[in-house]
Formats: C-alpha cells, structure tokens, sequence
C-alpha cells in the first residue's frame, strides 16, 4: 500500500533509496492541462509552410520533373528538388551509419515514399496542393523487397549511386568466436534451430516528426526548433554538413510527443527547411503527417535471424549460435554505435552462462525506407532478447521441458558478477533467480500451469474452443552508452556533461544535453540533486532541449540519460557539495575535515547546533565571506561523464493469454513484470516506464507490422493498417521490483525506459505458442496467424 504525504503530494518513500520517491511529476501541470509547446504550437513571424511530393514507386528511375505549375501557384514561395540540391551541394546528405542518404532524389527513387520536391507556400494548404502541380516522369524498376532474395544474382541493383556497385551487400558483420561455438554445439546433446524474422515495426509516436529552420540572413545565425532527441549531435551534423561554425547555429528541441527513436536521426524534411529558410529570407515549418511518418522516417527491426542452441541431456544450456539478414532499406540509415553495425546485437547470450556463443550478420539493401533505429531499443537488444527467449523456448518445445526449469537452471548466479558473457560484455550486477524466482511467485506459475490442464483437457474433449498459454521471458540489457572509448556515433563519443548553478538564494539549475520526450527528465534529474544536495526538487530547474544553454552530450536514447546524464548529474551535484563544505568551513570557522555531511547541511563534528545549510552556504559563497586563496567563489560547477561500463538492468516476464482457437483472438489476461534496473531514482515514473514497454510488447507480438506487397507498395501508411495497442487490448499490469544497484554508476542506477518493449514481446509469443502447442511462428500473432497455425498452416509475415 502507498500513502501520500497531504503537504508535498509524494507517495511514501517504499523501498527507495532515493529521497522523494515518487513525487508527482513537475512537468505534468503543463501537460496535463494541454500546456505542453510543441513544435507544431511554434509560429513564428512570416513563417512559412513546407509540404513534400514523395515517390509513388518503390524504385523508379526520374526521368524529368517539371516544377512550373507549382511555381506558378500564387500562394507557393519556393520550390526545391534535388537539381536545386545538388548546385549547394546538398542532394545527399550523410546517415548515421557512415552511408550518404538521398535528400531529395536525383536519379532514382528507391523506396515508395521517397522526398522527391520540396514546396514551400504561405500556408500549409497551398504547400500541399501544390503537390500535384508537380509534374514528374518516372521509369518504374523491379523492386527488391525480400531481404531474402536482395543478394541473388539478378536482383536490381538499387545503389548504382555508389561506383562500381554490382549487387544489394552492405555489410558482413560477427562477433564471438565461431571455432569454440562449434566445437560446443559438436559435443552436445541436443541441439535446436529454429527460423524466425523480427518483423519490420515503426516507433509510431504520438508527435510526428518535424523542424521549422528561420536563418537570420543578418546575423547568419540559423536557429532550428526540431522534435531531436539528441540536439546537439544533430548541431554538429549540421556544421559539418552546411559548413557552419556550431556557435551560428542553435537547435531547439522544444516538448516532444514521444520519440522512442524515431527522433534520433535526422530527415530530408529538415534539411529541405534549412535550404527553404535560406531560399526564401523566412523561416519555414515543415511537419510530417501521419502516413509520412510511418512511410519514411525510420523502421525499426526488419531481421531474418536463424538460431541454434545447444544443451545437454540433462538441461544445461552449451551454446548459441545466429545467422542474421538484416534488412536495412534503401539507405544504410541505422542508428547505433559506428562500430558496431548490428549494434549491441551481439548480447544475445542473454542471463545465461554459456560456453561459447557466436553471430555472422550481413546488412542488406531493399528497396524500402531507411532507418533501423532503436526503437525503445538499445540499438538491436530486441531482436537479440527475441532470438534467446525463443530459442529457449523452442528448446524446452522440442524436449518436453519446462520453460521456467530450464530458464532457473541456467540463469547467471548472483555470485558471478561482474560476468563476461561469451561475446565480451561485462554484466555489472544482478540477483536473476530471485528475479525470476519474485515473478514466477506473482504469477502463481504452479497453479496456473495445473489451471492450463484443465483448460486443454476441456478443449481436448471438445467442450470449449479456448486454450490458455503461460510464456516466460527474462532479458539482459546493456544500456547507457558509452564509455565513448568503444562507443561513438559519427565520430562523437558518447559521454555527456552537465552543469549546475546555485544561485544565491539556494535555488538551482541544471543544465543538460539529454531530451526528454515524455519520460519525466524535469522531475527525475531534480530529484537527483535534490538527493546529493538536499535542495527541495521544487527548487531545481531542468533545462534540456536548447543548445544554447546546455552542455555537449549525446543525447537520449538507449536507455542512456540516467546511465549517463543522471551519472553526470550526481557528479556535478558532488563538485558543488565539495565546494559547499569549504564555503561552510569558512562560515563556521573550522577545518572542512571537522564538518559532517546531513542530507541539506553541514554540521561540526560532536557540536550540532553549529551549521550551515544549502541556502546559507549558497547565499556565503556570494558576498563577502573570505575563502582559502585557492577557491573562488560561488558554487557553480560542470562535469563530463563518461561511462566506464554500460549498465545492464534485467527483468523476469510472465504473460498469461487466453487464445479462442476458434477465432484465432489473443487476450493477454495477465502480464506480471519484475524489473531490476538498480536503484529507482522515482518508482513511479518507472513504473509508467514499464508500462508503455508492456503495451508495446503486445503490439509487436500481437498485431504491429509494416508489411509491403511485392511492388513495394506500403500495406501500414496508416494506423488502420499499422495497428497500435490500446488500453482495451492491456490487461492491468502487475509489476515487481528487485534492486541491484550498479555497482559503477554514482547512485547505483541503470536505464529502464526500453526493458518492457525489450523483455515482453518474446513474453507474449511465448505465451500464445504455449496455449496452442506450436514450436514457433512469426509475429505478429495476429488472429488469422493464430487462426493458421492452431491449423497447422502457419503464415510468414
Ligand atoms: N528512471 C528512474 N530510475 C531508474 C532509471 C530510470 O527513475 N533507475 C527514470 C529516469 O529518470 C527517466 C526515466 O525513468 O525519467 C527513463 O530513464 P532511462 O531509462 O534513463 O531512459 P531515458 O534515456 O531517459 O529515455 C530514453 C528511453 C528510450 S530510449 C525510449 S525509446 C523510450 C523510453 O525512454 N521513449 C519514451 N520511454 C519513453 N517514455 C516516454 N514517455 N516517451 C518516450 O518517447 Mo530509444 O533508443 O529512443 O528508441
């Protein structure tokens, strides 16, 4: 049970660690009364409205475009297309994978939904109707939209961009070591495989994305307000790719409506306003709608892996290995560490000790959007959680075991981390069979195995069509990247700064380089040095969002802000204590050494009537007061942290679903969900975390997919077609906690803002494949795949 203190609206403290536990979120009073500034709310004087004309064709050759018309509409100010781009030197710009990304198309069109011509009018409504006054000529091509047939022989080249070119290859990509894993699998027992493909999804926030770029022709400075998770890598992408210096340009990420990755790159729409402000003399908005959204701006997922595991008789887990085709659409687009072009992929092994493990990935171009972002994702986590919590699954399917057996038997033991998993991550710390053990007990796993009998016995004898499933998961993350020593994106590492200013009056503010969107940064990262320096979280502004004001930093996604900004923040609040004892050492006249640290003031040892508190001391160190030659005055202080490790938050998943074989109909009854992700900086929040991420899993396993016809035609433009979970299909969540703190993070924290979109889609397939007894089919489960496969004719998405 939770009470609420009457004077601060915090819940009590439960098992927290950290002060203020759930206090309510600062940010809430604005959003909740539809205060919230977002960038479509942004107008700024003489503004204007961009609209784009995008590619009809999934590959077609451009052989004219004929802009008169749209010229000529008495409304239209500019319009742009690729030849306008390539006298600046601008038709292409760079991705975050080191590939060059079309901005608006010269040659060819190769995904359906491409930017081809950019309008730019008074109004929103004449850029759109201008649209069609655009007259292109294309030649259509064969389109390649099969990953699995982009490497034949007679596959069209869709990159003939790029010289010498000759087939769809991007890259061949393996970690772990490939001799030990076989030798592994040839001495083991049994040995299962299995097929499957991580569907292709979108991140599908509620915000779409956009940007309004206004160069001042007069200072030459260009200001840009773009929905960015990470404004000041995009600063830099900026400067680097329009030759400006980073102090001329500001990036303005103002509230964002959900980002969950998709907010991480930077699109052609962007840029286009950049050359339309410039173009023009005015500032120009452009904002995609709906259908653009999930037609163009980044997929995630999209991989075709093949997995095999190996065990002994008796049920110890030996070794994995994993062939992956992934798919990466027309433009090697995704978003992960430049080293790494499976991301953290490579964490696959998951919770368990295996001997030896090993993956060979090889990228491929189709003709479909670009992307591969992380979507609520810590850059390929979640396919590398599906392929392990499958493949133990269909391992314990094909032996007659038990799924929560064979995962308790070989789950790492507490006692041995730090661990180094076969593929070379160090696991920081965990108690995974009292994680699991916690969930199983929520579950009541017993009882519902023996109530799941009975189910089948009545569905045997004919009496009732439904079944019941009870699927497990129990993930590994590893996020908060860095350490920027194996961890960059384009070159910039990832460790972020942050600063802190205590004004006279004890108030403070913290400056930072990550970006909420939603997940409550003003109220967390308060509470933090509200923790470390006993200032009231009332008192302490979070300023994000504006590259102006805040430091260099990578910005969030990944998991990364509480890994990595929340480190800083705890660092920075700790240089301003130490400068706080010296200032109160003065005021007390006594040796710092003498002074004893109480959450909000200081205290001489063995007297403590003698004090000074935050405000004093604050209000100290700016008058008078004489301080050692060697301190200066004031207590602001900055910091940059970079992670010696990424921290690995876990969890233990238990669906319970009800299928009506009859209808193909999934309903989740039940989701118990034990997360560990450290100490909580606010339990409430998390929880809210955790539930977005629940809600996900049931979308991705249950109905989301962006599927295509064989021309490239895009099936998902729209969210009748790209189906999202509701509350109606959400049971009430039942969440655990075990805490673990990381033992190299400051305050013993690690991300969980992606764990339940990680751990609960291979939760909910398990679940749904248990009810019906089939060892594996893709997701989504949707009912005419359910429907199929209790039939024994499963559908490939
Ligand atoms: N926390 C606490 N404690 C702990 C941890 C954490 O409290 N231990 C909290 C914090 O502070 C914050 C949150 O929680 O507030 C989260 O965190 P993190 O984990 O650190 O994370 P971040 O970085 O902040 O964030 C990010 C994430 C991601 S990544 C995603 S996708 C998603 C999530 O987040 N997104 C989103 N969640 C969310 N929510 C919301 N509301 N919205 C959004 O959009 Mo990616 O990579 O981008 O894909």
């Amino acid at each position: 049970m939770t009470t609420t203190d009457p004077d601060t609206g915090f819940r009590a403290l439960d098992a927290t660690p950290m002060g203020y536990g759930s206090m309510r979120r600062k940010e809430d009073a604005r959003f909740v009364r539809g205060k919230g500034r977002y960038l479509d709310d942004i107008v700024l004087p003489g503004m204007l409205h961009a609209a784009i004309l995008r590619s009809p064709h999934a590959h077609a050759r451009i052989v004219s475009i004929d802009t008169s018309a749209a010229e000529a509409h008495p409304r239209v100010r500019a319009v742009i297309t690729g030849e306008t781009l390539a006298g600046l030197g601008l038709a292409w710009m760079p991705t975050l994978s080191h590939d060059v990304q079309s901005v608006l198309a010269t040659d060819k069109v190769r995904f359906q939904g491409q930017e081809v011509a950019f309008v730019v009018a008074e109004d929103r409504y004449s850029a759109r109707d201008a649209l069609a006054l655009v007259d292109v000529e294309y030649d259509p091509l064969p389109a390649v939209i099969d990953a699995q047939h982009a490497l034949d022989a007679d596959a069209p080249v869709i990159r003939d961009d790029q010289e010498g070119r000759t087939d769809n290859h991007i890259f061949d990509w393996e970690a772990g070591d490939a001799a030990a894993t076989d030798d592994v699998f040839a001495r083991a027992d049994v040995v299962s495989s299995c097929d499957m493909l991580y569907p292709r999804s979108h991140p599908a926030p509620m915000e779409t994305c956009g940007s309004i770029a206004s160069m001042d022709p007069v200072s030459g400075k260009l200001t840009v307000y773009t929905t960015t998770q990470a404004p000041h890598a995009h600063r830099t992408v900026y400067a680097l790719v329009a030759g400006l210096p980073e102090h001329k340009i500001q990036i303005i990420s103002p509230d964002i409506g959900g980002g969950f990755g998709n907010k991480v790159g930077i699109y052609p729409g962007y840029v286009c306003a950049v050359v339309g402000s410039i173009v023009t003399g005015a500032p120009v908005k452009w904002t995609e709608d709906r259908s653009e959204n999930l037609m163009s701006t980044s997929f995630a997922r999209d991989y075709h892996m093949r997995g095999e595991i190996a065990a002994t008789h008796d049920g110890k887990l030996l070794g994995v290995r994993v062939t992956v085709l992934a798919d990466h659409g027309a433009f090697n687009g995704t978003a992960q560490p430049s080293k790494m072009p499976a991301g953290l992929f490579h964490v696959f092994s998951g919770s368990y000790d295996l001997a030896a493990a090993h993956c060979a990935v090889t990228g491929v171009y189709t003709n479909k959007a670009p992307g591969g972002v992380a979507y609520a994702c810590s850059f390929r986590i979640t396919e590398a959680v599906y392929l392990i919590e499958r493949l133990v699954d269909v391992l314990a399917h094909d032996q007659g075991w038990d799924p929560a057996e064979l995962r308790r038997t070989n789950l790492l033991r507490s006692e041995q981390f730090p661990y180094t998993t076969a593929l070379g991550w160090e696991y920081d710390s965990g108690d995974y069979p009292r994680t699991l053990a916690t969930a199983l007990d929520m579950a009541g796993y017993d009882e519902l195995r023996a109530e799941q009998k009975q189910v089948r016995s009545a569905y045997e004898r004919g009496e009732s069509p439904m079944l019941m499933g009870i699927g497990l998961s129990f993930f590994t993350e590893a996020v908060g990247a860095g350490p920027r020593r194996t961890m960059d994106i384009l070159g910039l590492g990832m460790a972020d700064g942050a600063e802190l200013r205590i004004h006279p009056t004890g108030k403070a503010v913290l400056r930072l380089s990550c970006m909420t969107q939603g997940q409550g940064h003003q109220t967390t990262f308060a509470q933090i040095v509200a923790e470390e320096l006993g200032i009231s979280p009332d008192d302490i502004e979070v300023v994000q969002g504006d590259t102006d004001q805040t430091p260099f930093g990578l910005g969030t996604y990944g998991s990364r802000s509480t890994p990595v900004s929340g480190a800083a923040t705890a660092m920075v609040a700790r240089k301003v204590r130490d400068r706080a004892r010296i200032v109160a050492a003065a005021m007390l006249e006594v040796s710092p050494d003498d002074l004893e640290w109480e959450k909000g003031a200081f205290r001489v040892a063995g007297d403590p009537a003698a004090a000074a508190t935050m405000n004093e001391i604050a209000m100290a160190a700016h008058s008078d007061l004489e301080l050692p030659d060697d301190v200066e005055g004031h207590l602001d202080a900055t910091c940059v942290y970079n992670p010696p490790n990424l921290t690995y938050p876990c969890g233990a998943y238990v669906c319970v679903v009800d299928v009506d074989t009859a209808t193909g109909q999934v309903k989740v009854r039940r989701f118990v969900a034990v997360d560990d992700c450290g100490v909580r900086i606010n339990p409430m929040v998390v929880e809210g975390q955790v539930h977005g991420g629940l809600a996900d899993g049931i979308g991705m396993a249950l109905m989301e997919v962006m599927a295509f016809d064989t021309d490239g035609n895009h099936l998902g433009a729209s969210f009748m077609d790209y189906l999202l979970p509701t509350a109606m299909e959400c049971p009430s969540w039942e969440l655990g906690e075990t805490v673990t703190p990381s033992p190299h993070h400051p305050i013993g924290a690690k991300g969980v803002g992606e764990s339940a979109t990680v751990g609960s889609p291979p939760a909910v397939t398990n679940a749904v494949l248990d009810a019906i007894r089939v060892r594996h089919a893709d997701m989504p489960l949707t009912p005419a795949a359910v429907w199929r496969a209790v039939r024994g004719t499963p559908l490939r998405t």
